[in-house]
């Protein structure tokens, strides 16, 4: 049995048997109530499930196993001359718990390294895409495509027990995850460069191999793309791309079926597709005011614009969190200490003077503030990577860490099939009038 694996199976061994001992006793513990207004406002706030690799509280941000993204960027394992995490060490603390040594870490670049291959029906069924096709469509479908290989979906067939669902889940995740940022790039390549591919660069880590077959050779772009894979990764469990792939996998659809559900979800304007919608709102207000160097009045006229056609400003809000997200912050230290002056960084920067003043004033938006997607274009766009459509298939390359260590956590656990209780407006009406 592979090391992490091994570690896994010794911390999951004991959470389970704690987690039956602690429901046995507890079990009718009351968490929380549910308001009307919890029923038809999205769930906000109802605790409802169980979720470990990562929390979240509203005013400081997102927890790693309880490390938050400035320890990380100081406590993980970094690539020789980096002052960047690398993200194979965020999956290794998700997973057991533990910050990773260097030696764990270089393990799983060479575990993941191995695993790395991709089907020829994958790469087939993308090639019989339109080059139009969203990346976020290419990326999903290419997903389900591998489905093909899935340990668990295999073992099942043949009569798997029940207690070895964890372990045919942790060979899935391991590979798919392996595999992704070939993936990732050749939908890039084959959209944005006319199919002109790169084959891996073995010597790399998971997160730079990444960049070398984007065809980005710049350093700092593969320092950005560790952080970057770092801290988009998990964001607690009720998230819709989070959520969607614990509810998908809680049929036991395997990980691929799971994943794919995720990415889905996360394709959304309201979720991970932000990142595009950010990055293009920039752009065109660029292009409308004939500058890169909107003074703040501009943006703020802008701004203003697009709140009276009743859009949303991309970027700013969020559904838990109620402060600046510390992913727009470790970003935004990213581009202070790499980049010296850049217009669209600057606009970003600007924006974060002005947005959250206009949101605030109009009383009703809970947090005016940046979330992760309000920076990430910006950065990219900095070193070349300028065809914003592929934004969120980076978000959901690095969002597969998390949700695929909390995937085989919930086969571990043996949590069952998701099955929350729907109320017709009827039965709403019929409540209060009881009441
Ligand atoms: N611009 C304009 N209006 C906004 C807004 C924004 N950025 N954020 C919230 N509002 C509005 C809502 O549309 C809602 O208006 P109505 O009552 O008229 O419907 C009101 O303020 C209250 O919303 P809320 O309770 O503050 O926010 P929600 O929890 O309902 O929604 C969203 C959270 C993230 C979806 C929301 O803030 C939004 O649409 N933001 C812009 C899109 C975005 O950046 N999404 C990425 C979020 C982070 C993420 O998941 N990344 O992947």
């Amino acid at each position: 049995m592979d090391p992490l694996k091994e570690k896994f199976k010794k911390k999951a061994t004991a959470l389970y048997a704690e987690s039956k001992a602690l429901l046995k006793e507890h079990g009718d513990k009351v968490v929380g109530e549910v308001t009307l207004t919890q029923v038809f406002g999205g769930m906000r706030g109802v605790k409802s499930m169980v979720w470990d690799p990562s929390q979240l509280d509203a005013n400081e941000g997102i927890r790693f196993r309880g490390y938050n993204i400035p320890q990380l960027r100081e406590l993980l394992p970094k690539a020789d001359g980096d002052k960047e995490p690398l993200p194979e060490g965020l999956f290794w603390l998700m997973l057991v718990g533990e910050l990773p040594t260097k030696e764990q870490v270089d393990w799983l670049t060479d575990e993941w390294e191995k695993r790395a291959e991709v089907p020829a029906h994958t790469f087939a069924a993308l090639d019989a895409l339109s080059p139009d096709t969203h990346p976020m469509t290419q990326f999903s479908m290419a997903i389900v495509s591998m489905q093909s290989e899935s340990v668990f979906a295999k073992r099942y067939a043949e009569g798997m027990s029940k207690t070895d669902y964890w372990d045919a889940t942790y060979e899935d995740a391991m590979n798919l995850i392996a595999k992704l940022p070939r993936v990732a790039a050749y939908i890039y390549r084959r959209t944005f460069h006319g199919g002109n591919h790169i084959e891996p660069d073995t010597s790399l880590d998971w997160a730079a191999n990444f960049a070398h077959m984007l065809g980005m050779k710049n350093k700092d772009f593969m320092s950005l793309m560790r952080l970057y894979l770092t801290i988009h990764a998990d964001h607690e469990g009720g998230n819709a791309s989070a959520h969607s792939v614990h509810l998908t996998g809680s049929t036991l659809s395997d990980s691929y079926y799971a994943l794919a559900s995720g990415m889905n979800a996360l394709a959304g304007p309201l979720h991970g597709l932000a990142n595009q919608e950010v990055i293009k709102w920039i752009f065109e207000m660029c292009e409308q005011l004939g500058t890169t160097k909107p003074t703040k009045e501009q943006i703020a006229d802008y701004v203003n614009q697009t709140l009276a056609a009743r859009k949303v400003i991309p970027g700013y809000g969020h559904a838990v969190l109620r402060e600046p997200d510390p992913r727009f912050t470790a970003q935004k230290v990213f581009a202070e200490e790499y980049i010296k002056d850049d217009d669209y960084v600057n606009i970003v920067w600007n924006m974060f003077d002005v947005v959250p003043g206009i949101l605030g004033a109009l009383g009703k938006v809970k947090n005016p503030n940046p979330n992760v997607d309000a920076h990430s274009g910006a950065l990219l766009v900095h070193y070349g990577l300028k065809e914003y459509s592929f934004y969120t298939v980076l978000f959901g390359v690095s969002r597969a860490l998390g949700v695929l260590s909390a995937l085989v956590w919930s086969r571990a656990m043996g949590f069952p099939l998701e099955r929350p209780k729907s109320v017709t407006t009827d039965w709403v009406k019929e409540f209060i009038a009881k009441q």
